[in-house]
């Protein structure tokens, strides 16, 4: 008994885990990553070679160099993972040719009708896939960097239909699966493999992995639920998209916790592996490293010059601002929203009230239902307040999240530990959601739990009965944005509008290991072959863009949301297939964009592929402002005085003689222009991008470039911020745009 309250005290800190980053003190040898550049064509063998020399450098004996050493990086870029005390890491930080040295840290994992939502429907898509070119991806390897992935599930079957493995492939085998635990290991001590704990190989034990590439790139798999609920076929959004398998998160402490070390050194396989696209839902909490002290921005920078995209997930820190994660310009992340699919529950009083919540319960419930301060001491619903060890006994709780600012998940294993037989939890409308606690738990929000709450002391013997939940499809306002959701600006690159774009991320159908529980909390015993994954989301979408027609309410505050909480808006990959106008950045915008953060011309040309015709110079007189990278939206975060700023947009429409009309939304507290104000191309002016500066256009198709300004010399003393966004969409019907303004105190 006692260790299993142990246990359950470990899993309410979960809740609020947060790592801090520790720093390096006094003679303790730590995890170091040693960031040299891009590979300069040097085989692998020269390149750890050399790497050993320049250790050595900081060991008296060369031996000791080779015992420190935990990966060599010399593949996709080049660069090394060591043991190194405070004074080894600065030294080699002065040394020539050493871009960044950091201490490494350990990330968190940022935890099926979706495609059909977003308009990819599977027999729309087979009907017009000849006509569209679309082939589901069957040439196209996504690498997932995850927990590794259950590879006997039915979403990863032979499609016998599959052509032969893209030739460009160089990795170990199809579907590739590589693991790494170097790192974590190294910080973290050994894993804990006895007993199926963990497995060192790239099978999947938490079930992230295996969600995520699911979603991603599973086959369609008939007739999948959730133990009966959202019944139907589950795919992902690229069924024949080719999966190569990255394992370098693992469970420990009741979670995925990944290392820095581990994560390059996926990436350097990856890139090397000849992945079209790399997707990673990991991340760590601000405050943010600086970009080439992160493994995933290096990753991501390496893979950005070899034309390969990095999808990330924007983290789970909302609806507070500035909380986004992995922020640089040449990654895209990813928001997460809500699909319209709802399991609505029953809960009938025992004066014939009823009250529809949300769950996932699959049996009815007849229980007495008692107050929290019946069972906790004060109310609140957490182990700790427990007035004994069976004073839930037999009954249904009712807690409020408002009471001790308790999660449903710390209600829940609070209830469970006094012998109790469900929840019904209350939250704000904007905060509740439907989410699987391994324990009968019926999500209401504060206006039902409250009549609920006055039943209960009205009555002298309170009872409920809670019906099997219901799968209901598309009678829900959808999308809106979830409130966990990480929300910008970024917090050091606040010229970058993070996120970028916003998909499905909530309950989605996908696979799960049927040896993992879906909460993978070792209480809850139920096997599945399909699971709804929580908060911890993640979303990799090969094909896709942004769009979005309808305001989109943010989740967590119940206004529309703005740039900050959705990026440019809602992905739409059918009409990402034709976007009209883009914003094309090549790796020497990029290159700008370093100078602009303080980055000299010699570290740059260290990080660019050898042997380039690449411009790798700062131009002088000056960096340029990092507002003008040629990215897909504006962010000015310190308006004082008028600014002009400048963006090529690049035909890649099929009418190469288009006409384009700006239309810009009027900012509160600022003006803005768009000049010229319409665009020609002209299919004789030899090449179709046209320089000019900020364009909105507008005509057969609607490019929307968010426009975010924030203000600082208002009279009010305070920074005042007015947001708008304008549209990168394209919209048959619209002439002219139909923008929103929004003033965000
Ligand atoms: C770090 O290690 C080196 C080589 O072993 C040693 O010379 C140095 O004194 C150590 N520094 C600290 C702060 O312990
Ligand atoms: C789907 O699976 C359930 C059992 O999980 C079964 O009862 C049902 O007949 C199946 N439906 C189809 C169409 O195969
Ligand atoms: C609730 O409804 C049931 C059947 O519909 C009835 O028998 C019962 O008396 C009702 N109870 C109350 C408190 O109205
Ligand atoms: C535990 O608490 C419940 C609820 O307050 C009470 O009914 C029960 O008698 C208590 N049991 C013990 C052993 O104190
Ligand atoms: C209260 O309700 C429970 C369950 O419906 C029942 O077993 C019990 O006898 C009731 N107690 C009183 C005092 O009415
Ligand atoms: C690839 C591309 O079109 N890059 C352009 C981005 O925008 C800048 C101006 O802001 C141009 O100089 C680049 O050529």
């Amino acid at each position: 008994m006692e260790v299993f309250l142990l246990l359950l005290l470990v899993v309410f800190s979960l809740s609020f885990a947060v790592y801090p980053i520790q720093t390096t003190t006094g003679s303790h040898a730590d995890v170091h990553i040693v960031y040299l550049g891009h590979n300069n064509g040097l085989s692998p063998s020269l390149t750890s070679q050399s790497h050993l020399q320049l250790l050595s450098r900081v060991f008296t004996k060369p031996d000791e160099a080779k015992q420190a050493i935990l990966y060599s990086y010399s593949c996709g870029f080049t660069g090394f993972a060591a043991l190194l005390n405070s004074t080894q890491a600065s030294t080699l930080s002065e040394t020539e040719g050493v871009i960044s040295v950091f201490r490494s840290r350990i990330l968190e994992l940022h935890t099926t009708r979706s495609w059909d939502f977003m308009g990819l429907n599977l027999h729309m898509q087979m009907e017009q896939s000849s006509q569209m070119h679309l082939k589901f991806g069957d040439d196209v390897i996504v690498g997932v960097l995850d927990t590794g992935v259950w590879p006997e599930s039915e979403s990863f079957r032979d499609d016998p239909h599959y052509g032969p493995i893209p030739s460009s492939w160089r990795g170990t085998c199809l579907i590739g699966a590589r693991y790494y635990l170097t790192g974590i290991e190294s910080e973290l001590g050994p894993l804990d493999t006895s007993d199926g704990a963990e497995y060192r190989s790239p099978r999947d034990r938490v079930g992230h992995g295996t969600h995520t590439a699911s979603t991603a790139v599973g086959g369609v798999a008939p007739n999948a639920s959730y133990f009966g609920l959202g019944r139907g076929a589950a795919r992902g959004g690229a069924p024949r998209a080719r999966l190569a398998v990255y394992k370098v998160c693992w469970y420990k402490d009741l979670t995925g916790r990944c290392s820095d070390v581990d994560i390059l050194a996926a990436f350097d396989d990856a890139l090397c592996d000849g992945v079209h696209v790399v997707s990673a839902s990991l991340g760590s909490s601000p405050p943010l490293m600086p970009l080439f002290a992160t493994s995933t921005e290096i990753g991501a920078f390496h893979a950005m010059q070899r034309g390969v995209v990095t999808v990330f997930s924007a983290g789970n820190d909302g609806p507070d601002a500035s909380m986004v994660q992995n922020v640089s310009p040449w990654g895209l992340t990813v928001a997460a929203s809500t699909i319209d699919r709802r399991f609505p529950t029953v809960i009938t009083l025992g004066n014939n009230a009823s009250i529809v919540g949300e769950s996932f319960l699959v049996r009815d419930m007849k229980k007495r239902l008692v107050e929290s301060s019946s069972v906790f001491t004060d109310g609140t619903c957490a182990f700790e307040q427990l007035i004994n060890r069976t004073a839930a006994s037999g009954k249904i709780v009712l807690c409020f999240a408002t009471m001790g600012m308790v999660s449903s998940e710390g209600a829940v294993l609070a209830v469970y530990a006094g012998k109790g037989e469900g929840v019904i939890f209350a939250n704000t409308i904007s905060r509740k959601l439907s989410q699987d606690n391994f324990w009968p738990t019926v999500h209401v929000d504060l206006h039902q739990g409250t009549q609920i709450l006055y039943y209960i002391r009205a009555t002298r013997n309170a009872t409920v009965h809670i019906s099997p939940s219901k799968t209901v499809v598309g009678k829900t306002p959808a999308p809106t944005v979830a409130y966990f959701s990480s929300r910008g600006p970024s917090s050091i690159t606040p010229n970058i509008l993070k996120p970028d774009v916003t998909a499905p991320g909530v309950n989605i159908l996908a696979a799960w290991p049927p040896k993992s529980s879906p909460t993978v909390l070792p209480l809850d015993k139920r096997s599945t072959n399909w699971a709804h994954l929580r908060h911890r989301r993640a979303h990799q979408v090969p094909y896709m863009y942004d769009d979005t027609s309808d305001v989109m309410l943010a989740g967590g505050t119940l206004k529309a949301a703005d740039a900050f909480d959705v990026g440019a808006g809602h992905v739409d990959p059918l009409r990402a297939l034709d976007p009209g106008l883009v914003y094309d950045a090549g790796a020497r915008d990029h290159l700008l964009f370093l100078c602009s953060l303080g980055y000299t011309a010699a570290q740059i040309r260290q990080m660019v592929l050898p042997g380039s015709s690449l411009d790798t110079s700062c131009p002088g007189g000056g960096a340029p402002h990092a507002a003008d990278l040629n990215y897909t939206a504006i962010v000015l975060p310190d308006l004082s005085a008028p600014v002009t700023v400048k963006r090529t947009v690049t035909n890649v429409g099929a009418n190469r003689g288009a006409v384009y009309r700006a239309a810009v939304a009027s900012l509160q507290g600022a003006r803005a222009e768009v000049w010229p104000p319409e665009l020609a191309f002209s299919p004789y002016h030899g090449g179709d991008t046209a320089s000019y500066y900020i364009v909105w256009s507008d005509g057969f198709h609607r490019v929307r470039t968010p426009l975010v300004v924030r203000v600082t010399n208002l009279p009010d003393d305070g920074v005042r911020a007015a947001a708008a966004a304008a549209a990168a969409t394209r919209d048959r019907d619209s002439h002219g745009a139909t923008d929103y303004l929004q003033a965000a105190a």
